[in-house]
């Protein structure tokens, strides 16, 4: 891709260490020729293989990947007060959240900041998962049990996520694990056999495509033995040839499009879900206790000065966004910035996500966005996710 280059990295090397965990698939991730990584919950999570963004993005919508996503870790919450600790923790009520269900909870301070952002799956009545995304909530959690004296054990387990994203993922997954594949509805998982282990699958991923996730258990029990991760990895590649796989990685493309967030990216401890269009797992009907309930009832009937928005912007297109791009109102007034942006091959047009001020957030409006080198490019306000 031409263009100006809007991050700026030198050639520089990240040290591996044990603090930067590897996970059960990095051996076959780099067999595949996987070019970076970043950190993710302490944890390598591939950023790219040999394809650009833009080729693994037309693969995607097309075809079927699978995705290392192991640091998107399970803390585990179990024991007769799993539900009450789960319940302190998000704003969204579990009340009525049967078991085999997946959940998408903010996860909040007494301030109403956002801690996490994670998929909650309820195993059983009292055991839950909280699938998270990018800050230490066993810490969080852990803290809340000891302070509010519930009796429950908080562990990260042996579970290390892999999924399968892409129009092709149920057809690929009907092959290996078989038709009942086919039953599982968006945000649901069920357990599957594995070479006579136990799996759980759900329907679910950080795409806009069809996909799935294999909460895969058993690195650590099987270690030494034989390598189970490897032997599902091998068994996803192989069944996968006849739909084209190919290895891949969340897309910034697809997940832009799609207005997933990224927590440390496009919001922080700063934002309140309402910022983060998380409305509707805030209901004021939802009457439990939580924590923060009382400073987000407050912005609540307040108001807030900025949400999360899209933006269409002009101008050569956009490697993804290193550095976070401030975005000015007409009248040169700073009211916001992208943290997530990258030129979108089928919009035709650069694509990003900011919160926005209240007073330019209406679709529409018109707004500036200051490139690295100064250039003022026009852009324009869109609703979320970006229109098809
Ligand atoms: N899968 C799993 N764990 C995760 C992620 C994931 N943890 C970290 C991160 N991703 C959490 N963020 C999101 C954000 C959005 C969605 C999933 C995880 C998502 N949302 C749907 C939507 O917005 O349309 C559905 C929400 C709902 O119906 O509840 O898919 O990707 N395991």
């Amino acid at each position: 891709m031409s263009g100006e280059n809007l991050i700026h990295q030198k050639n520089i090397k990240l040290n591996m260490s044990r603090r930067i965990r590897r996970t059960p698939f990095t051996k076959k991730v780099e067999e595949c020729g996987v070019s970076d990584f970043t950190v993710v919950n302490h944890m390598l999570l591939p950023k790219g293989f040999k394809n650009s963004v833009e080729e693994d993005y037309w693969h995607l919508r097309k075809e079927v990947q699978v995705w290392d996503v192991s640091c998107q870790r399970q803390v585990q919450i179990s024991g007769p007060d799993a539900e009450k600790l789960v319940q302190k923790m998000t704003p969204r009520s579990i009340k009525k959240m049967e078991t085999g269900k997946c959940f998408y909870i903010p996860i909040i301070d007494e301030t109403a900041g956002m801690i996490n952002d994670p998929v909650l799956l309820k195993l059983d009545d009292d055991m839950f998962w909280i699938s998270i995304a990018d800050s230490d909530i066993l810490l969080w959690a852990k803290g809340i049990a000891l302070g509010s004296g519930y009796n429950v054990e908080i562990v990260e387990p042996d579970v290390y996520p892999l999924a399968i994203q892409g129009p092709k993922s149920e057809d690929l997954l009907v092959s290996i694990f078989g038709k009942d594949i086919k039953k599982l509805k968006f945000f649901n998982f069920k357990v599957f056999d594995f070479l006579g282990t136990k799996q759980i699958i759900a329907r679910s991923g950080y795409s806009k495509q069809d996909g799935f996730e294999i909460y895969f258990k058993g690195f650590e029990t099987h270690f030494n033995e034989i390598e189970l991760g490897e032997k599902l990895w091998d068994i996803v590649w192989d069944y996968g040839q006849k739909f084209n796989i190919s290895p891949g990685c969340p897309n910034l493309i697809d997940r832009i499009e799609a207005g997933l967030m990224s927590y440390g990216n496009d919001f922080t401890r700063e934002n309140n879900p309402l910022e983060c269009n998380l409305e509707k797992y805030c209901k004021q009907e939802d009457d439990h206790d939580f924590i923060g309930k009382h400073a987000l009832r407050k912005i609540q009937s307040e108001g807030i000065k900025q949400q999360m928005r899209g933006i269409i912007f002009d101008g050569e297109p956009c490697k993804p966004i290193g550095v976070p791009l401030p975005v000015y109102s007409k009248n040169n007034k700073k009211i916001g910035q992208i943290a997530s942006g990258i030129y979108s091959p089928r919009i035709k047009k650069n694509i990003g996500l900011s919160m926005i001020n209240r007073d330019f957030w209406d679709l529409g409006n018109e707004v500036f966005i200051n490139t690295l080198n100064g250039k003022n490019r026009k852009g324009i306000i869109t609703s979320l996710p970006f229109p098809d």
